[in-house]
């Protein structure tokens, strides 16, 4: 039933537009509110009226804000059920006045962590109150409404005023739905960053495989994963057949998997175009796999199941102005995936380039650039509503059988790199190696990917010996380059595999590659190092191997 919002708790480290909200509550809806030092102090300032959450818990806010709402009289205020007789008796006894809205952000733990603050100021911006207000808040969405986006602000102001100062059941229950959203992906941040600091003290503090600091092969954690059950069951719903298989007598049908999530792939809404085809599926999977590996704005266009440009940048038309210049011959027919939301302006490029496009899979597109991408009739506009790097398993089919195996997920930390040459690379070449290294394992191996500017100009895939995919590579980036009035000196070069000879390393000297990331390993580890010294070459060891068959 629609509620009436009588109580507000407010606590936000984003205070855009509370001001504006707050006022609103108060002169048009009569609310009370409550509130945290921060929050409250900015309301104050603006003169609203507001009690402090201590005068509400009777417990002064501790520990440098800490301890601020985690308290009985919040979280009772949230979770108590006014239907039950004895939770409101309860909350008479012990003095809980209920509170029917929290508008509650979180301390910007993903902003500390990815701007290389310390571990101590990592943790410090964990938010523990916050989540937990969201958590009760959203539980009890049949009476409490938990807002968690400043954005959201008017939508609500105008429901209120619609219906006598109160919220829908609708309403609280897709509140609800984002809140959990928002929390699920908070704590994920946090898990994400807790894993990249472990990766890098186990590799630091593995005696057996670091030696001097140069890091051969490092078995990740075997023991990390329990071994797969002696029985494999997979169940899965089917989709819809497809229109046939690679070619077009075989036949063939796309499933979901049960345990698949929201955002997978698999389950992407398909806004405009023919239906998918089953070499669609497949590098469309390629490509969203190659861009989930960024955290910065992302385009990879894909073609035959290897990235054809791929590149890193500030706002997603410049990577896509980057990724099309890499190859813009293969890159016709490609598949494109984005890791952010495609706005009009990169689709504008698109159609200035004649880019010719199957698919475009992206978490979200402006309905400025939905509108323009529906302007051509064929092309697949895929939609998955978020993109996050992916854990998990994937199954491959061989004759009478199937291959298990998780997915080539390890978080790998730079810090844990090793440099094994003379030469140190520059922190621009550093920069693009670890770029390159995170494209070059979505290459079918053999792969050799040379990189410039945290764009991939020249991709050497799928040969059988390493030194053709170099050849490969370093001829399409010499054409890029050329193309691109680039210079040709201050190439790097990732190798999936360890450079099993110091072949490779002749060649890439005589392309003016700079620097090389590669996994290291072989027996002739010490030839490459040395070759790399008499050429000027700089060289980092990843310890991690990156085959993709
Ligand atoms: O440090 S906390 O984990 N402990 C708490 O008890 C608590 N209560 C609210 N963080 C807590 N908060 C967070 O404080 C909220 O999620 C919000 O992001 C922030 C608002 O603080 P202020 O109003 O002081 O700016």
């Amino acid at each position: 039933s629609n509620r009436r919002i009588k109580r507000v708790l407010i606590s936000v480290t984003d205070k855009t537009n509370v001001v504006a909200f707050a006022r609103t509550l108060v002169d048009e809806f009569g609310v009370q509110l409550i509130s945290t030092g921060g929050s409250a102090h900015t309301l104050r300032e603006a003169g609203i009226p507001v009690r402090d959450v201590s005068d509400v818990t009777g417990f002064p806010e501790i520990m440098d804000g800490r301890v601020k709402t985690l308290h009985p009289r919040i979280h009772g205020a949230l979770l108590a059920v006014d239907t039950n007789d004895a939770h409101m008796q309860q909350a008479q006894e012990h003095n809980i006045e209920l509170i029917d809205m929290v508008v509650v952000n979180l301390y910007a733990f993903e902003t500390y962590a990815n701007s290389g603050a310390s571990a101590d100021d990592c943790i410090n911006h964990i938010d523990i109150g916050g989540p937990s207000m969201i958590r009760s808040a959203a539980k009890n969405f049949a009476r409490v409404a938990v807002v968690t986006k400043p954005s959201s602000y008017d939508a609500l102001l105008e429901e209120m005023r619609v219906h006598s100062g109160a919220l829908t059941a609708q309403t609280r229950e897709k509140l609800a739905r984002d809140a959990f959203e928002l929390t699920s992906s908070y704590d994920t941040h946090i898990a994400q960053w807790f894993s990249d600091q472990c990766a890098c003290h186990e590799t630091q503090s593995d005696s057996e495989t670091c030696e001097g600091g140069a890091c051969s092969i490092a078995s990740h954690a075997a023991d990390e994963y329990s071994l797969y059950p002696s029985r494999f069951e997979v169940h899965a719903n089917k989709i819809s057949d497809l229109r046939y298989g690679e070619n077009p007598h075989q036949s063939a049908a796309v499933f979901c998997l049960d345990q698949a999530s929201k955002h997978a792939l698999v389950r992407a809404v398909q806004h405009n175009g023919k239906p998918l085809s089953y070499n669609n599926w497949l590098d469309m999977d390629a490509c969203y796999s190659c861009v989930r590996e960024f955290k910065r704005p992302c385009v990879v266009i894909v073609k035959h199941q290897n990235p054809c440009g791929c590149a890193e940048a500030d706002n997603i038309t410049d990577a896509y102005d980057a990724a099309y210049s890499c190859d813009p011959k293969s890159a016709y027919g490609g598949i494109i995936a984005v890791n952010r939301r495609v706005e009009a302006e990169m689709v504008q490029h698109m159609f200035n380039n004649h880019h010719f496009v199957e698919v475009i899979v992206a978490p979200s597109y402006s309905a400025e650039a939905l509108e323009l991408l529906k302007t051509k009739q064929n092309l697949r506009v895929m939609e998955t509503g978020q993109c996050e790097k992916i854990f998990g398993q994937e199954i491959r089919s061989i004759d009478g059988g199937l291959l298990v195996q998780d997915l080539d997920a390890v978080r790998e930390h730079p810090g844990t790199f090793t440099v094994v040459t003379k030469k140190t690379p520059t922190v621009e070449q550093l920069d693009d190696l670890i770029f390159a290294w995170r494209v070059v394992k979505s290459v079918k191996s053999n792969a050799i990917l040379v990189a410039y500017g945290k764009c991939a100009l020249g991709l050497g895939p799928g040969q059988p010996n390493r030194v053709d995919s170099a050849q490969l590579a370093c001829s399409r980036a010499h054409e890029a380059c050329a193309r691109l009035s680039l210079p040709v000196d201050n190439l790097v070069a990732a190798s999936d595999a360890f450079l099993p000879f110091a072949d490779n390393i002749e060649l890439f000297a005589e392309q003016g590659i700079k620097a090389i990331i590669q996994p290291g390993g072989s027996i002739r580890d010490e030839e490459c190092i040395q070759a790399c010294n008499q050429h000027g070459i700089a060289m980092v060891l990843t310890g991690t191997r990156h085959f993709r068959h």
